[in-house]
């Protein structure tokens, strides 16, 4: 994945659990990299190694820390330069994750490396809709739901996610059900 998701993972450990704990962390990862560079990509073993890591090293779990990291990653990117990218993408929760596609397309267009997931925005009414979440990667779904939390909080707006659907439960991929209000 691209240095900006370890740029975001360093930055939420450092600044909720301390520099030291990250260094701790980092060690036990095995990994020696001193700063990630956001436009590089980096082994997506990396990321998984360092929320490994995390959870034996802060006793949470990593369906917990990957949740939490979702609702950062919506923070950070808003204010690493990505502001822009995520304003234009919609007014309304609803419309920011019918345009997510389309967003992950534009990042896609400079870079070529990037592997995204898709979002597919299925029986949308007013208040509620089926969202279909597919990746290459596995085991992200907590991770989904902290960036919907994350993007509900940007709205300002009352969000319920049922877990329709798991691809770690044998389902072909994710399906949230989501409601308004
Ligand atoms: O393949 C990748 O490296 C990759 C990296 C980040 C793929 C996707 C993403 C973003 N995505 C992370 C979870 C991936 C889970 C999965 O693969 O199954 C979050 C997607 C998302 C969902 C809901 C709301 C907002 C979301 O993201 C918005 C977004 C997406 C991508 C970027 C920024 C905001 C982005 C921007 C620049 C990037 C990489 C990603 O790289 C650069 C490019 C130029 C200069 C510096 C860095």
């Amino acid at each position: 994945m691209y240095g900006l998701v370890n740029k975001a993972i360093k930055e939420l450990i450092s600044t909720q659990f301390g520099e030291e704990q990250w260094t701790v962390i980092k060690a036990k990862a095995g990994v020696d990299i001193v700063e990630f560079v956001s436009m590089q990509p980096y082994p997506d073993s990396i990321s998984y190694d360092l929320v490994g890591a995390a959870s034996e090293v802060l006793g949470t779990s990593a369906s917990d820390l990957l949740e939490a990291f979702g609702e950062y990653w919506v923070l950070f990117t808003g204010a690493e330069g990505y502001g822009e990218l995520m304003n234009m993408s919609g007014d309304t929760l609803f419309e920011f994750l019918g345009n997510l596609n389309n967003l992950h397309t534009r990042v896609s267009l400079t870079m070529e490396g990037l592997s995204p997931p898709s979002f597919d925005c299925v029986d949308v009414t007013e208040t509620s809709m089926d969202l279909h979440y597919r990746s290459v990667r596995a085991g992200l779904a907590p991770m989904v739901v902290g960036l919907l939390r994350g993007l509900a909080k940007k709205f300002k707006c009352e969000l319920s996610i049922e877990h329709k659907e798991s691809k770690a439960d044998g389902a072909d991929h994710d399906v949230f059900a989501l409601r308004l209000g």
